[in-house]
């Protein structure tokens, strides 16, 4: 008899994320148990009441099912939780975060996501079988019934797909990556680590969002953490050094006033050789320009705040054209990717993500004509891990990767798919935190469940990202000697 995980409570909660705005945390409680849905009892218990009015509709998906009976956990209750990351510089296209908009957190409460996951949510998933997964995420899309899940809000739904996850594997007694990618999930993912934060993530002058390092020379994920960690250690001392301030961003990394993107690209440079690593070869370097929050609407062009600001010495706060003085420092689509042929011909950048604005697909088309062959160019804001915006972006032949955040979609099959088109395609996959974070570890699971072989969650500094570091740690001490870490650009 097949073995089945019947959802018996599913419950949510508001709590707090690493910049101290609200998010959603739910549980999922299951039980295990051998027999077909509808049956009358399991150890005791009354499955059918349990199902409420769904157990006519559930388990008819076709997902195989562990057997081998009698089941040493049936019977047994089972509590998966899990929590939602929330961005700062959020794609236009994402899936919506619903906010309460009421006075309470200045407007940014979740209380009506959690109370739909309370109610809606809850009574159509008592009973289904949690085993298969992608049946309750489309019970989740459904329920919401909207295009971007405005109604029930993604913060709603992904915090009951992800607790859904981790309390079937915990049922089959699995690690959650095991669970989730089976019998291949081996592949460590190299960190794509974040050592300065600028645009949105911090108060400086540095315009690009995110410079990272990747150590593609090590033989491990262990070694890798070791190599950007003590890189980030010197970058400080270099910081020191020269009075500049080293406090640090929403993730984690430092947030100095530097005026440009090649005086930042120096410092790493020379902080990847003090700490002993050879640039280009142990390390190559990583940007997310985050380009939308740079983009003017109304002008065409990309505007850098922190360099006006640099070189004037005055406010460099967003203008609207109108109030554009010719010394700010603007450029067209066409300088965006000529600084980026300059960039990467002086520094060893390997990945640029949104180098553009997520709605310029001529200039993405331009961008990975001109680079592509390169460097990888990842689609965050531009495709929002959105199966319908990736398969454009791969018609029109842009950007070669995607950036994977399961909140932008709001479950995680959809999620998933968005992963598996980008590999059919010969896109590559990297798995993202969000600025806005917890303690949840779950991407570090599914960057080896998916085998992404790139993760992207933040520096070596504040818990909300080490944990994602620390979690990758005991997946590779449990795989052993299965895993593998690879340099993801190596032919
Ligand atoms: C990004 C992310 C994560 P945010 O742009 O890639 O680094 O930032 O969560 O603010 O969108
Ligand atoms: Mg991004």
């Amino acid at each position: 008899m097949s073995l089945t995980i019947r959802i018996m409570d599913v419950h949510a909660r508001e709590i707090l994320d690493s910049r101290g705005n609200p998010t959603v945390e739910a549980e999922v409680t299951v039980i295990a148990g051998e027999g077909a849905f509808g049956g009358p009892c399991i150890n005791g218990r009354n499955m059918e009441a349990a199902a409420g009015n769904h157990k006519e509709t559930v388990g008819n998906c076709g997902c195989p099912a562990p057997v081998g009976a009698p089941y040493p956990l049936s019977g047994k209750l089972f509590t998966g939780r899990a929590s939602v990351p929330s961005g700062a510089s959020t794609g236009r296209f994402e899936a919506v975060e619903l906010r309460d908009k009421e006075s309470r957190y200045q407007g940014k409460g979740v209380q009506k996501a959690v109370r739909n996951v309370n109610t809606v949510l809850r009574e159509a998933l008592l009973g289904r079988n949690a085993l298969c997964q992608e049946e309750i995420d489309k019970i989740l899309v459904e329920t919401d019934g909207t295009e971007n899940k405005e109604k029930l809000g993604a913060n709603a739904t992904l915090s009951v797909s992800m607790a859904a996850a981790r309390a079937t594997a915990a049922a089959l007694d699995m690690p959650l990556y095991r669970y989730l990618g089976g019998i291949s999930a081996k592949k460590m993912p190299v960190p794509m680590m974040n050592i300065l934060n600028g645009g949105k993530h911090a108060d400086n002058t540095v315009d690009f969002q995110e410079f990272m390092i990747m150590p593609v020379s090590a033989k491990s994920f262990q070694e890798g953490l070791r190599i950007c960690a003590e890189v980030y250690q010197k970058l400080k001392q270099l910081l020191v050094k020269d009075g500049l301030s080293t406090g640090v961003g929403d993730e984690g990394g430092f947030a100095p006033s530097l005026k440009n993107p090649k005086e930042v690209l120096d410092y790493i440079v020379k902080a990847a050789l003090a700490a002993g690593y050879q640039p280009g070869s142990d390390i190559k370097i990583a940007l997310d320009v985050a380009a939308s929050e740079l983009y003017q609407e109304d002008s065409g062009m990309y505007y850098f705040p922190g360099e006006t600001k640099a070189l004037h010495g005055s406010r460099g706060d967003l203008i609207s054209s109108a109030d554009t003085k010719e010394s700010s420092v603007l450029r067209s689509t066409e300088e965006m990717i000529a600084l980026y042929e300059e960039l990467c011909k002086e520094y060893p950048i390997i990945s640029i993500e949104d180098g553009l604005n997520e709605d310029d697909w001529d200039g993405w088309k331009k961008l990975t004509e001109r680079l592509g062959d390169k460097v990888q160019l990842v689609g965050d804001d531009l495709f929002v891990t959105n199966t319908g915006r990736l398969s454009a972006g791969i018609r029109l032949r842009t950007a070669n990767a995607i950036l994977v955040k399961v909140n932008q979609i709001g479950t995680l099959s959809e999620a998933f798919a968005a992963i598996e088109m980008a590999h059919k395609n010969g896109y590559k996959a990297v798995i993202s935190h969000r600025s806005g974070e917890t303690e949840d570890t779950i991407i570090a699971d599914i960057a080896v469940a998916v085998n992404a072989g790139q993760i992207k969650t933040g520096a070596p500094c504040r818990t909300d990202r080490v944990s994602k570091y620390n979690q990758l740690l005991r997946i590779e001490e449990e795989l052993g000697g299965v895993s593998v870490y690879e340099d993801p650009f190596r032919d």
